[in-house]
């Protein structure tokens, strides 16, 4: 087999934990800071360092940004060892970086990885329309349909009452249709300023709490969320659903057609994929990172295989005053990381 044929064979995601707990780590230091770009900066630089330990040959396809305006992590940048599979890497350091300045529940360190070529592009595209339901309720779902009709698909799914279905979505104001047609339903609605991923994870696993994630968010966190439900084994679809002036003229130039659903197997076109993501802030579903000089750093991550279906939880204690052994000698310095 030529090199160049490799296919992840590996729990990559069983290294990626050790990517999102080093980016949490740093990013938590910035809890309640006020200050947004500190904590995110602070992220990339230890998943910039840690992600080039890990063997994989990486194109970064949903990252910071722009070559021009993101100096790390940005789309196209080449990221690992550079020996092993080639993979799409998708990574949001902070998901939620207004979450973590104020505090707030629920920010965390996400990463995916697929084989190359297998991650959507949003190319011109920034918000998209979202349903996610987990593994009882993937078949029933359809975007096209109302939201009424959708509740009352996965209520019967999950036999239940649509009165008994809690619905996670983005406190904003382009979403009040929507809230008064979900409220209309009956079900009930959990509202977050922030962070949908979060909102896609705890929709795809039964028993969080939460049982639908509905509403227009990011399309690349979008993208990382699809990696995530595969993995999980739940239902999701998407459609664009642009919100910027110039994001409307973009793919009206384009031609693009609004109205293309966008299926789970179009947005990562894989049978494998790989999605870890740790805590950064407190949450009910991941617990935040805990600095304590005697017991160490605690960090609480999920880790998911599409392939398999594997699904772990893991706790990590990582050790005072010793340097991280897993990020190079020059970055545990710059970040001050051995005294954490
Ligand atoms: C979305 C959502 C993210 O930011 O990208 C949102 O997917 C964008 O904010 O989870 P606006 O809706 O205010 O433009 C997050 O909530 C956090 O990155």
């Amino acid at each position: 087999m030529s090199n160049n044929s490799i296919k992840p064979d590996r729990n990559l995601a069983m290294e990626m934990v050790r990517v999102t707990e080093a980016a949490a780590i740093s990013a938590a230091r910035y809890m309640g800071t006020g200050d947004k770009e500190a904590g995110d900066q602070a992220a990339v630089d230890a998943m910039r360092a840690v992600l080039d330990t890990v063997d994989i040959r990486g194109t970064v396809v949903i990252g910071e940004g722009e070559k021009d305006e993101a100096p790390m992590l940005y789309n196209g940048e080449q990221v690992g060892s550079g020996q092993g599979a080639e993979v799409d890497v998708a990574v949001d350091p902070v998901e939620g970086t207004n979450l973590l300045a104020l505090g707030r529940p629920n920010s965390i360190a996400v990463m995916a990885m697929a084989e190359k070529g297998s991650m959507w592009n949003p190319g011109d595209s920034f918000y998209m329309n979202k349903l996610v339901v987990d593994r009882r309720a993937k078949d029933v779902i359809d975007i096209t349909q109302s939201p009424t009709a959708n509740l009352q698909a996965i209520a019967r799914a999950l036999e239940r009452k649509v009165q008994d279905l809690t619905v996670f979505m983005l406190d904003k104001p382009r979403h009040r249709e929507l809230m008064a047609e979900i409220r209309a339903a009956g079900a009930r609605i959990t509202l977050h300023t922030d962070g949908d991923v979060m909102g896609a994870l705890m929709a795809a696993i039964p028993g969080t709490g939460v049982d639908v994630l509905m509403g227009i968010g990011g399309t690349p966190e979008g993208v990382i969320s699809a990696v995530a439900v595969k993995a999980l084994g739940g239902g999701m679809q998407g459609m664009r659903a642009p919100q910027l002036p110039e994001e409307i003229a973009r793919l009206k130039e384009n031609n693009v057609d609004l109205s293309e659903v966008l299926t789970l197997d179009k947005l990562i076109n894989a049978e494998d994929g790989f999605f870890a993501a740790t805590g950064i802030t407190e949450g009910s579903f991941l617990e935040g990172v805990h600095f304590d000089r005697t017991q160490g750093v605690t960090t609480h991550s999920i880790v998911a295989r599409a392939l398999t279906g594997s699904v772990r939880y893991i706790k990590g204690i990582h050790q005072l005053k010793r340097p991280m052994d897993f990020a190079n000698r020059d970055q545990v310095d710059k970040l001050g990381l051995e005294n954490i």
